[in-house]
């Protein structure tokens, strides 16, 4: 299915009067204090983040997987779903792809497609956390740490693989998730671990094109419950500087304990200019992978207030591949991206009436009352009509929700596909 640009338009004609009243309330607003709304509105319209190739189909948990109908049972389906959440809120142009869940068969194909709906490839990502059908090598012991060599270079040579995937669709960067660690005490040497994993890292960093990234990311416990190898932003920086100048430190929000300053980390990543890329999600416990925004959407405003601070004061800092890994179990997950893009939109856009001069001002003069009243006045405000007019203006749904209700998507989709479809790799 491909929404038609028209019927978009039709139905912002519906709402455009509303919405027009409050963007210029809040324009108005936003005038006595000096902000310019038409700037915010620029930096929204221009923002993209990536969807993973696991995120269209159902999510689940290791007790059970609830279907619903119409999902994509192949990468072209995927990519059209992509197209869909694009085409209805201007901010998903990128896809992540996982390998091997989704190689592509036909990959001017492929390119084609993702190119008719404006979407481009964004940062592969390896997996040696499950065997492979074909291995040699088994990764229950762990992949890039594992104390067998042979299972070590096999999992080189499948992030150099997923690498030379990558590199025919136009991706310039690799993501590395370890599921490496121990579930009991004794059972590995940390040491040991920590030296292979640095070593096959420093290999695989050595096969990478000279215009990419390799983004290495953390994660505290699980699939592993007593260690992890590379389980915090600390052993990722130190394993990146090992490898060089285009290795990174890539943060998983759902990837901390409770309650870690998130934002400090970043803050952190961002002057040491090892921030390389982020995945946006929510949780209550752990790696819960909720919609992002939907338990604590004031920790991801803080988050982006050190984003925003970063992206404009640390040149030394690349450019971020934003991307969304949830799960959304038990949601269409194609509702569940809409709410977590208009989530992380918001939370940008707050972080950006965040007046810095101020703030800067109220730190020097030890003023802590005031630099909270300037922080939750901008988390404060209602952003929504800003968000709204950044996808209006580029011809984006106004409220892309309802207008994926309005169109009947899902319904047109299981028509299309069926009611047991099932996404790839899950
Ligand atoms: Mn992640």
């Amino acid at each position: 299915m491909k929404i038609d640009k028209n019927k978009i338009i039709d139905l912002n004609k519906d709402i455009e009067t509303k919405h027009l009243i409050q963007l210029d309330s809040i324009a108005n607003q936003l005038q006595h204090k000096d902000i310019d709304g038409q700037d915010i509105i620029k930096k929204l319209k221009i923002f993209q983040v990536a969807i993973p190739s696991w995120a269209l189909g159902a999510g689940g948990t290791r007790f059970g997987r609830f279907s619903f109908g119409g999902e994509p049972a192949s990468l072209e389906q995927k990519i059209d779903d992509i197209g869909i959440i694009n085409t209805l809120t201007n901010t998903a142009g990128a896809v992540s792809l996982h390998i091997p869940w989704d190689i592509p068969k036909d990959y001017n194909g492929i390119k084609e497609k993702a190119a008719s709906y404006n979407i481009v490839f964004d940062a592969v990502n390896s997996n040696t956390f499950q065997d492979q059908p074909d291995a040699n090598e088994s990764y229950k012991f762990g992949s890039l740490s594992n104390i067998n060599k042979a299972g070590r270079e096999q999992a080189i040579q499948h992030n150099i693989e997923v690498i030379n995937i990558g590199k025919k669709l136009g991706s310039k960067s690799i993501t590395v998730w370890l599921a490496d660690g121990a579930n009991f005490p004794g059972q590995n040497n940390f040491q040991k671990a920590l030296k292979n994993t640095q070593d096959s890292l420093q290999q695989i960093y050595q096969s990478l094109p000279n215009d990419w990234k390799m983004f290495i990311e953390y994660k505290p416990y699980e699939p592993n419950f007593y260690s992890t190898v590379i389980q915090d932003w600390g052993t990722a920086l130190m394993l990146a500087e090992s490898c060089g100048d285009r290795a990174y430190t890539l943060v998983d929000l759902g990837h901390h304990l409770p309650n870690t300053n998130i934002e400090q980390i970043v803050a952190t990543l961002l002057y040491k200019g090892k921030l390389g890329g982020f995945h946006f999600n929510d949780s209550k416990y752990g790696d819960d992978d909720l919609t992002v925004g939907s338990i604590k959407p004031y920790t991801l405003f803080l988050i982006f207030n050190e984003l925003v601070y970063g992206m404009e004061n640390n040149p030394q800092n690349p450019d971020l591949a934003w991307m969304i890994d949830a799960s959304h179990n038990a949601k269409d997950p194609l509702e569940d991206l809409i709410q977590s893009l208009e989530a992380i939109l918001i939370a940008y856009a707050q972080a950006l009436l965040v007046d810095q001069n101020k703030l800067r001002e109220a730190q020097e003069a030890q003023d802590i009352v005031t630099c909270q009243e300037i922080l939750q006045d901008a988390y404060r405000t209602d952003v929504r009509p800003l968000v709204r007019e950044s996808r209006l203006q580029a011809y984006a749904a106004i409220d892309p929700l309802a207008t994926y209700r309005a169109l009947n998507v899902r319904k047109n989709l299981i028509k299309e596909r069926g009611k047991k479809s099932t996404a790839t790799g899950l």
